[in-house]
């Protein structure tokens, strides 16, 4: 029997794949809809201290090869999403789920790690360090400086299970600065990568998204190897306590074996579920397991982290 169970912030998933941030899970329905699927678990739009109505539509545009979208953190609101998983604790009560957040300052961020302290939820966090696409907001985790406060002031108060997600990087100086930075905190994971930021797709001599003059970020097939190479640089620098999130360009289980391969514990599934739905799920699922069948692997332990090198 192959089984593609994990483990992930001390919590069990019996399915390491699931929705990356921003794709089906901006409303209760959308998010009980991946909870109803083969997923494992699911992780909700990240959400800011109030509603906001995001950037000017066409904000995602899917290309042949991936996407690319300035969305501008639409979302409902951290009351909409709390409440909702702090239901789901009373009629899901054995599973877990992961909610995403960041505020529109670091203030802002700190006032809603503070509200998610004193609730109930006992699931997972992750703090958005990476969003490419809010108007003279640069991606804070770009700025190692300002990314060691936020963190060093958030473990003076946050006692649960908290990650990041992080921007990808493209230099191994800044693996090994990012890396030293995120060893020196509890935290449970970080999550590589977000879309790369800021491409530019053009058809008929213009953009194909309204905000930004139509930069955008970047996912799906396009990011594959700069993901791989986050996942498996961060699994190699990071204490053994942090575990990997995999993220980007998983089409077809091979892709997803890939990820687990340079060390991720969960794979999240963001452009695919877009283009395709909640079936990209099973037929993942599937191909995953023909895969580990094949090579004889029963569970993701027998293979996670052992990509091999050339002598
Ligand atoms: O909402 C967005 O524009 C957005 C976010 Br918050 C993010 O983290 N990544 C992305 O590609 N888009």
């Amino acid at each position: 029997m192959v089984s593609i169970a994990t483990r992930l912030g001390g919590f069990s998933f019996d399915n390491c794949l699931m929705n990356a941030a921003g794709v089906w899970c901006m409303t209760k329905e959308e998010l009980a809809a991946v909870k109803d699927s083969v997923a494992g678990t699911f992780v909700t739009k990240t959400a800011t201290l109030d509603y906001r109505a995001g950037n000017p539509e066409p904000r995602y545009q899917n290309v042949p090869l991936g996407s690319i979208n300035s969305m501008g953190l639409p979302n409902q609101g951290l009351a909409y999403y709390l409440d909702y998983l702090l239901e789901l604790q009373e009629t899901e009560p054995n599973r877990t789920f992961v909610l995403s957040l960041v505020g529109m300052s670091p203030d802002e961020t700190h006032e809603i790690l503070r509200r998610v302290e004193a609730s109930d939820f006992n699931g997972l966090i992750e703090l958005n360090l990476s969003c490419p696409n809010v108007p003279g907001k640069p991606q804070i985790a770009y700025d190692f400086e300002t990314t060691e406060t936020i963190l060093h002031e958030v473990f003076s108060y946050f006692t649960k299970p908290l990650g990041i997600k992080l921007p990808p990087y493209f230099d191994i100086v800044h693996f090994d600065q990012a890396a030293a930075i995120f060893n020196k905190f509890p935290l449970k994971f970080v999550n590589c990568v977000n879309s790369i930021g800021n491409g530019l797709y053009i058809e008929d001599e213009q953009v194909v998204i309204k905000p930004k003059n139509g930069f955008g970020g970047i996912g799906g097939e396009y990011i594959k190897p700069t993901a791989l190479a986050n996942v498996h640089a961060f699994y190699q620098r990071l204490k053994p306590e942090i575990q990997i999130i995999g993220t980007g360009g998983v089409l077809t289980g091979r892709d997803a074996f890939e990820h687990i391969l340079c060390g991720a514990s969960m794979v999240q599934i963001g452009t695919t579920l877009q283009k395709e739905g909640l079936a990209a799920f099973e037929r993942i699922t599937e191909e995953l397991q023909a895969i580990m069948a094949e090579k004889g692997y029963e569970k993701i332990e027998d293979f996670r982290g052992k990509l091999r090198y050339m002598d």
